[in-house]
């Protein structure tokens, strides 16, 4: 495809490559960046990459090393912003200041940002997209990058259960295995959880409750989470499946409370168009699967109640 083609010769032209992903990133943004720079590192050794970004440490079985990058030498360098669909989530706001801005990404493109766009919502991950550009160029990958770009993949689309994953994305994971990494370590890694997480689940399964049409929802306080000694994003977004696969509860939501009292809340369908609930209240993400922060509580029964309406509209036939 010509955009692919487009996109490695703007990487072969510039010397300097900065690579950046979304704020609390996970498996699919990590996925992409080190994929990425590794994959750049193998088939164009003498250029210099660069990765910035807050760490999540649940990922350091991933990587570890992000670079100090100076204001400067952003002006010198191809910016590839990766698995972000709007500039404001993007983890550094420097992305502006590069000579050249790239957008590579699998949510809808409702912020078109850069110079170069490659916006592909039928991928289950960016990761995923990633792999599909390597395969289709024929670049040089190895097992260490084939690893980290499949747990992209296989976190983001849920161990292949969620964003309908298409025999493309099978073929790209079988891909990826025939590298030759090892994927029972890589699963060991990605399942072993500390025993406060197994009681956790626990909790939520005993206290979640549930509207009139089938909206699951709980409400993680920060002292509650300490507790578990998990972090809000990790409860809301890592955890969001717990809710998944329940009997007449097409929705789901966790609202979990940050250190600073915002409230994180993950909405979750298995089906039923949820995001507009969540743009409708500064949020965004894709059709099934998104998320919005707000500091107000009384703003967690608005989320509640206009999920619930949605129902109510499908069940109606509206
Ligand atoms: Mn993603």
């Amino acid at each position: 495809m010509e955009l692919i083609k487009e996109i490695f010769n703007e990487i072969k032209k510039h010397e300097k490559i900065i690579i950046l992903r979304h704020k609390l990133p996970d498996g699919d943004a990590y996925g992409f960046q080190f994929g990425l720079k590794r994959i750049i590192n193998l088939n164009w050794p003498d250029k210099i990459v660069k990765i910035s970004g807050l760490p999540n440490p649940r990922l350091d079985y991933v990587g570890t090393e992000f670079d100090e990058i100076k204001d400067s030498e952003f002006a010198e360098s191809l910016v590839i912003v990766g698995d972000t669909a709007n500039t404001a989530r993007i983890d550094d706001e420097r992305w502006s200041l590069g000579k050249k801005v790239i957008k590579i990404d699998h949510h809808p493109n409702r912020e078109p940002f850069g110079d170069l766009i490659y916006v592909r919502d039928d991928f289950c991950a960016a990761s995923e997209i990633l792999a599909d550009m390597i395969r289709s160029e024929n670049l040089k990958i190895d097992a260490e990058a084939a690893k980290i770009i499949f747990h992209g993949i296989v976190t983001d689309s849920g161990r292949f259960l969620v964003r309908f994953p298409k025999p493309r994305t099978f073929e790209l994971a079988g891909w990826l295995l025939q590298q030759g990494f090892n994927l029972e370590a890589l699963y060991h890694d990605l399942y072993e959880r500390p025993i406060e997480e197994v009681r956790f689940t626990s909790y939520v399964y005993d206290n979640f409750k549930t509207s009139p049409n089938g909206v699951a929802h709980i409400y993680l306080p920060k002292e509650k989470l300490k507790e578990f000694n998990l972090s809000a994003f990790r409860a809301a977004y890592d955890y969001s499946t717990l809710l998944a696969d329940i009997q007449n509860v097409p929705v789901w939501v966790i609202f979990a409370q940050l250190e600073d009292g915002t409230i994180r809340a993950e909405l979750r369908s298995s089906g039923v168009t949820i995001n507009h609930v969540a743009e409708q209240n500064g949020g965004g993400g894709h059709k099934t699967s998104c998320g919005i922060q707000f500091k107000d509580l009384t703003m967690m029964d608005v989320v509640i109640d206009q999920l619930d309406q949605t129902l109510a509209k499908e069940k109606n036939g509206n």
